[in-house]
């Protein structure tokens, strides 16, 4: 059987506990699965937080993975870990959390269904994605708006 290894974008987020070692356990539990790879991880960025109650700030990072997952299985893997390191179910959108795990891009795959948008549908509105994105991937092209990485970071900091 031949396998594909595709690159994959995830966002990284975390506001709840210890959070740089939040990150670091999640990027140690893909880093054990079989099917995925990680090639490249950006530095995590102190963030404000964007919606929701009043919060703590975030840290924010972005890595490329590779991986023979399907999109609808590699959400599946994400939502395991989230669940691993402990986080609520019941908790509010757009609320604190321990670690939040968000599929960016999916190759340059274009895919809407009730469980799962990709390429994410507000990646483009945000800086604490597209700063560490574009810190290890400037050159990426949105698969919707056909714009570089680096090109939305700058159009988003000049608003
Ligand atoms: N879902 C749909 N598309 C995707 C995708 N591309 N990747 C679904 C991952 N999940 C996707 O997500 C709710 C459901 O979205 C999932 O069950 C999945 O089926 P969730 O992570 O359980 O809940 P959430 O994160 O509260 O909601 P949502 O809408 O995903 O919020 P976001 O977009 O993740 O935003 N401010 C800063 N500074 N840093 C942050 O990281 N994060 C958020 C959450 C808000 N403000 C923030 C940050
Ligand atoms: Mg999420």
């Amino acid at each position: 059987m031949t396998h594909i290894w595709l690159k994959v974008y995830l966002g990284i987020g975390s506001n709840l506990g210890n959070r740089r070692r939040n990150v670091e356990k999640s990027l140690n539990l893909l880093k054990a699965e079989k099917e995925i790879r990680i090639k490249k991880q950006s530095s995590l960025y102190e963030t404000k937080p964007v919606g929701g109650p009043k919060q703590r700030a975030f840290k924010n990072g972005v890595v490329l993975i590779e991986t023979t997952l399907s999109v609808k299985s590699l959400l599946n893997v994400l939502k395991n870990i989230e669940n691993k390191l402990g986080r609520k179910k019941d908790a509010k959108r757009w609320g604190p959390r321990i670690i939040d795990l968000d599929i960016l891009a999916y190759d340059r795959v274009v895919f809407k269904s009730k469980l799962l948008t990709v390429p994410h549908p507000m990646m483009h509105e945000r800086f604490f994605v597209l700063a560490p994105f574009a810190e290890i991937a400037p050159r990426f092209k949105h698969p919707l708006l056909n714009k570089t990485v680096k090109k939305l970071l700058s159009e988003l900091e000049s608003k």
